[in-house]
């Protein structure tokens, strides 16, 4: 007798959580939507309405990725022909990256990825050097740019021209991510 009452039970039981769960799907917020809220960082923003279905606010990136991809268009400047050996110095607030050298290329292609913490106001000073064994080191062109404000997660192409695009053109790439 009890245990027919308690399959009872729990046959009403059931019906009720799948009334739930139909009216929920029917006229509440999707699934995912109620994760991505619950997920979301305390005191972080739900949306200007209140409204669930609102997209997760992501936060500002701290840091950024910097991938120097390539330049192109390089002059050749330099004593003879194959003797560009160009390579990138990043500056930004005291930070200082340096990628290596492509010998003897005037469309080098590098693939080096540093990271800056982003600081407000921040300008990314970019130099594209040629190494020289017999002298200094040269300097083929230079440019400052603010760094775009990133979300986390958000990647963008940064394309810098120098002296107009005379100069040559350099590739980089940026990708906002979390302080670790
Ligand atoms: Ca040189
Ligand atoms: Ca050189």
């Amino acid at each position: 007798m009890r245990d027919q009452q308690s399959s009872i039970l729990a046959f009403f039981a059931a019906l009720l959580a799948a009334h739930i769960v139909a009216c929920g799907g029917a006229s509440g917020p999707s699934e995912d939507a109620i994760e991505a809220y619950l997920s979301r960082t305390p005191g972080g923003a739900a949306g200007a309405d209140g409204k669930v279905e609102a997209p997760v606010e992501v936060p500002p990136a701290k840091r950024v990725s910097v991938t120097i991809e390539r330049a192109e268009g390089l002059p050749d400047l330099d004593e003879g022909p194959g003797e560009t050996d160009p390579y990138v110095i990043l500056e930004y607030e005291g930070q200082r990256h340096r990628s290596s050298v492509i010998e003897g290329s005037l469309a080098p292609v590098w693939g080096d990825t540093f990271i800056l913490d982003v600081l407000p106001d921040g300008i990314l000073t970019v130099k594209l050097m040629d190494e020289d064994s017999l002298s200094s080191d040269e300097q083929l062109g230079v440019v400052s740019k603010p760094l775009p404000a990133l979300k986390v997660g958000e990647t963008v192409p940064f394309v810098l021209e120098f002296r107009g695009g005379e100069g040559g053109r350099l590739t980089l790439t940026l990708t906002g991510i979390v302080r670790p």
